[in-house]
């Protein structure tokens, strides 16, 4: 395999269901008999802010009562010990990363511990209860918080940044993710078009496998901390 000095890792939900956090599009994608693609729209928000800050709020709880796993902490390992630039861009809102080390990272779509207010436009730390209305943190104001999330059609955050490290990466890693929401599926087009090898780690083939060079099936916190132990070994 050619020296890799740049590497780029997306992961999706899969990367946590271990943890005990739901997928998406597995058996327990639905929430409440809602597809989520229903409810993560600023539409579904303005229509019933009521049932949609019920949804952020229940899966903002449940991170009290889970944790990372060998996956989240074997790339927070990687990203301590990569000699060369590492971008960890994450599609999940939950703070796993995050508590697990990882440094370089990056949440595309948002947090769940953060709220963004439609009064002042600021975004917070936030991990409490928005159905009640609280007051935004900066401004004060009641009522004007709003989850701070990509719902489908809004823009992710940060994508100038990603595009760069897309088109410098010499490896793009992608990690429990289905391949069926854009520009996340997209990358891994990118990171080819520049010359980047691909590897793609998940348990059932996601919808974009055919463009990776490789792809490993199983569970993440088998297969990543595996990876992790072989790309150090290199170094
Ligand atoms: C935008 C936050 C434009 C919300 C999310 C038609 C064609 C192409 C595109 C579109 C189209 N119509 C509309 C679009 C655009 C749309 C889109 O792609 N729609 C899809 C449904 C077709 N995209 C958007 O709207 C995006 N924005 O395009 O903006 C724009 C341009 C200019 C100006 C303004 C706007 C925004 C999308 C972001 C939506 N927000 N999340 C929340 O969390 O509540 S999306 C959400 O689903 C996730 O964040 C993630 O991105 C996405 C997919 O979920 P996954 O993470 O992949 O999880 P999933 O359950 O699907 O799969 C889990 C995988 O893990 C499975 O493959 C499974 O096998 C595997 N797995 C399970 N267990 C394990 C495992 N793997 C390993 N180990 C295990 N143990």
């Amino acid at each position: 395999m050619k020296d890799i000095r740049n590497i780029v890792i997306l992961t999706g939900a899969g990367i946590s269901a271990e943890s005990g956090v739901a997928t998406f599009r597995g058996p327990d994608g639905l929430w409440e008999g809602h597809r989520v693609e229903d409810v993560a729209t600023p539409e579904a928000f303005f229509r019933d802010p009521a049932l949609v800050q019920k949804f952020y709020d229940e899966r903002r709880a449940k991170l009290r009562t889970v944790h990372p796993n060998a996956a989240h902490q074997a790339l927070a390992k990687l990203d301590a010990a990569w000699p060369g630039d590492l971008l960890l861009v994450t599609q999940n809102v939950d703070d796993l990363h995050d508590r697990a080390g990882s440094k370089h990272l990056l949440h595309m779509h948002g947090e769940l511990n953060s709220a963004w207010c439609l009064a002042c436009d600021a975004r917070s730390p936030f991990d409490g209860v928005m159905a009640t209305e609280p007051p935004c943190p900066q401004c004060g104001q009641p009522g004007c918080l709003r989850p701070d999330i990509v719902w489908f059609g809004e823009m992710p955050y940060q994508m100038e940044r990603i595009e760069q490290a897309l088109a410098r990466c010499d490896l793009f890693v992608s990690i429990g993710t289905s391949g069926a929401v854009y520009p996340a599926a997209g990358f891994v087009q990118t990171a080819r078009h520049y010359g980047a090898r691909t590897l793609e780690m998940n348990l059932d083939p996601s919808e974009g496998s055919f463009h990776f060079h490789e792809s490993r099936m199983g569970r993440a916190g088998e297969l990543v901390p595996d990876w992790v132990e072989e790309i150090l070994q290199n170094v």
